[in-house]
């Protein structure tokens, strides 16, 4: 039985949702959707209310998705216009750099007056509405300057995290033919320099890459870097002559907001698509209802905006919000491991969301760096990206919370643009592990692998029945791609990849990916990218990739790789196909382990039995489970006994 931690007094007294709140509101939102988020989708400013809210069919022969379909409004100006008058001076983003001497406070009045000109800036190099545009930058404010830029003038933005490779960004600006690229001459993370511009020139050496007219270059480090003429151009030079007046782009509500590439269980990164009106009422919503927002509150998300944790709860839920948001450019154990809590006490945070694996490492350097700092001001924990252990969470709750502060721990996905299970801290009581109760209007089910609805306490596959406004819409330029991914599993439901549990109490237990997508930090990766990244090399003839229990990463990549004929193993040779993955995808990518695989099992049909490297890998060759449908059974053996050398 877990340990249960019931709504402490302060936030029931308090909360803008208490537990009848929740169970009304829940009600009401499933059983009349259209009423309950016509209504809430108010909480933004229309240039063109919407008359109708919902229309949306989950039946693949008529899939489509559409939220205040007939609404016109504009992402930044009702994340910045529409706060000006109440909120001109209020600080909306703090910029706390990598080097802990560097900090920055930017007022809502600031940030659109930057916002403005660089809006001037995009539509004077010829970006306009619908046009894409890659954002390759390190967490800087003009990271979120040119986002909101580019909801203003209605250009697609797609960021692509600073850690991936000139590969990784050259096949993503392929993919949505880009015109513009925002980046910086370098990044900064834990005092390490990262060549950003040199990877931006790499990747536009790759094919399919020229429909990239300019780079802009922000300055962060001063670092050397080759600009080419007339391609390449610096921002601060060219911001400096926009005007600070301009008037937002009108957006219909489906109109295409960013894409966000994310791995599936095949093939490229898919390129998720999110739209204007329904994402921003989700998103801000979520980011109200869930940290139980407070004028006053300083909120942090320590993601970095290449990832959508980024994009909805750092950006935009919370300028939506009028929220002061905390953005971080550096690393948890940069200059030391104390650095998140000495960020906290700098800028008296009162609500800090955070990742698992980042939890997990800091617990590994023991309660000394926690303790030493005050974090008085905290009132709420988050947490996002994979399951979070209990462990884990029993140490954030004692020794980052005092036991004073409730967790949310937010299930949500790319896809789904926001959080759609969680706990709301005045509502819900507390099971670590457990993300809890559906939000409102999401109405989750579990089914068995043949599509069976399964009642009551229970485990199997997490579907979702309906829709909710921040659903994606499409996969960027592969609608067809966007169907047989989500929908057509369990048909007339949408399939989240995930595995879940749900206990007496109907509290939801995410168990991670059932499908071959691995989490790794948080980050997901699908095996075929890495499977192909290591078959890329001369001497790889096949790989198959699995995940495995990591400590810190919550996953690890263990590699399986079998070599061409004639080519030797060797430790020098395993070493360069892990750097070469590293090279290949990015830093994240880079396996754990790597074993030869002289054979890989495989079904009589040539289907790779990963079930089995799993198996392997996790080091339980007496769990391989029935091994008859193997084409040849020596293959497993071999591997298991590889396996046992190492340990
Ligand atoms: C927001 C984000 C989505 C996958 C998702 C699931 C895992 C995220 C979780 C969680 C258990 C949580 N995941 N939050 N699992 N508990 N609170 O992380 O999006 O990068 O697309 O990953 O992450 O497996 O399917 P994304």
């Amino acid at each position: 039985m877990a340990n249960l931690h019931p709504v402490p007094a302060e936030f029931a007294a308090r909360a803008r949702i208490d537990k009848a709140g929740y169970e009304k509101l829940y009600a009401e939102s499933v059983s009349d959707p259209e009423g309950f988020w016509g209504r809430i989708g108010k909480r933004l400013d229309w240039i063109k209310p919407y008359t109708r809210v919902k229309d949306v069919s989950f039946d693949i022969s008529d899939l489509h998705i559409r939220w205040y379909e007939d609404g016109v409004l504009n992402v930044s100006a009702n994340c910045l216009d529409r706060h000006l008058a109440t909120r001109g001076e209020k600080t909306a983003i703090i910029w706390e750099g990598d080097d802990p001497d560097d900090s920055r406070h930017i007022s809502y009045r600031e940030l659109h007056a930057e916002v403005c000109r660089a809006a001037n800036l995009l539509t004077h190099l010829g970006i306009g509405k619908g046009d894409r545009v890659a954002i390759y930058l390190p967490m800087i404010p003009e990271a979120a300057v040119a986002m909101l830029a580019c909801t203003r003038i209605g250009a697609v933005h797609t960021i692509v995290f600073g850690g991936f490779s000139p590969d990784s960004l050259a096949s993503r600006i392929a993919d949505s033919q880009c015109k513009l690229v925002i980046t910086a001459d370098e990044g900064v993370r834990g005092g390490k320099r990262v060549a950003l511009k040199a990877n931006v020139d790499a990747a536009l050496e790759r094919p399919n890459t020229n429909s990239v007219e300019t780079v802009l270059v922000v300055r962060r480090t001063g670092g050397a870097v080759d600009m080419q003429v007339p391609r390449d151009r610096w921002w601060h030079a060219l911001m400096e002559g926009q005007s600070e007046q301009h008037d937002p782009v009108p957006c219909e509500a489906e109109h295409p907001l960013f894409i966000l590439y994310t791995s599936g269980s095949t093939g490229a990164p898919k390129g998720v698509l999110h739209t204007t009106g329904g994402y921003l009422v989700h998103a801000s919503y979520t980011h109200e209802c869930v940290f139980d927002l407070r004028e006053d509150d300083v909120y942090w998300c320590t993601a970095d905006v290449g990832w959508v944790t980024g994009h909805s709860y750092l950006v935009y839920g919370p300028l939506a919000n009028g929220a002061t948001t905390v953005m971080f450019e550096g690393v948890p154990n940069y200059p030391d491991s104390s650095r998140f809590w000495q960020v906290v006490d700098k800028h008296k945070v009162t609500i800090f969301y955070t990742a698992p694996t980042a939890i997990r490492a800091l617990m590994r350097e023991g309660e000394d760096p926690v303790t030493r700092t005050s974090r008085a001001s905290i009132r709420l924990l988050g947490s996002v990206g994979e399951p979070i252990n209990p462990e884990a969470w029993e140490w954030y709750y004692r020794v980052v919370g005092e036991s004073r502060c409730p967790i949310v721990d937010t299930w949500w996905q790319t896809e789904t643009g926001g959080i759609l299970i969680t706990p709301l801290p005045g509502a819900t009581d507390l099971k670590p592990g457990s993300a809890s109760l559906p939000f409102f209007g999401i109405k989750p089910a579990i089914v068995d692998a043949n599509g069976n609805l399964l009642d009551g306490a229970t485990e199997g596959n997490l579907i979702l029945t309906d829709s909710w406004p921040g659903q994606m819409r499409t996969v960027y330029g592969d609608h067809q791609r966007f169907i047989d991914t989500y929908f057509r599993t369990y048909p007339g439901n949408y399939f989240t990849g995930d595995g879940v549990r749900r206990d007496e109490d109907g509290y939801y237990w995410i168990t991670g990916r059932v499908d071959d997508v691995i989490n790794v930090s948080g980050h997901r990766l699908g095996t075929a990218e890495v499977e192909s990244a290591l078959v890329a090399h001369v001497s790889v003839a096949e790989a198959a990739v699995v995940g495995c229990a990591h400590d810190i990463k919550g996953q690890g990549i263990y590699a399986y790789v079998t070599l061409k004929v004639g080519v030797e193993q060797s430790e020098a040779l395993r070493k360069e196909l892990i750097a070469w993955v590293r090279k290949e995808i990015g830093p994240i990518a880079t396996p754990d382990y790597l074993q030869w695989a002289p054979g890989l099992p495989k079904t009589r049909s040539g289907k790779i039995m990963r079930r089995i490297l799993r198996k392997i890998a996790e080091n339980a060759p007496d769990q391989l489970g029935d091994t008859s449908t193997l084409a040849d059974p020596s293959v497993v053996r071999n591997l298991v006994d590889e396996r046992m050398i190492r340990g």
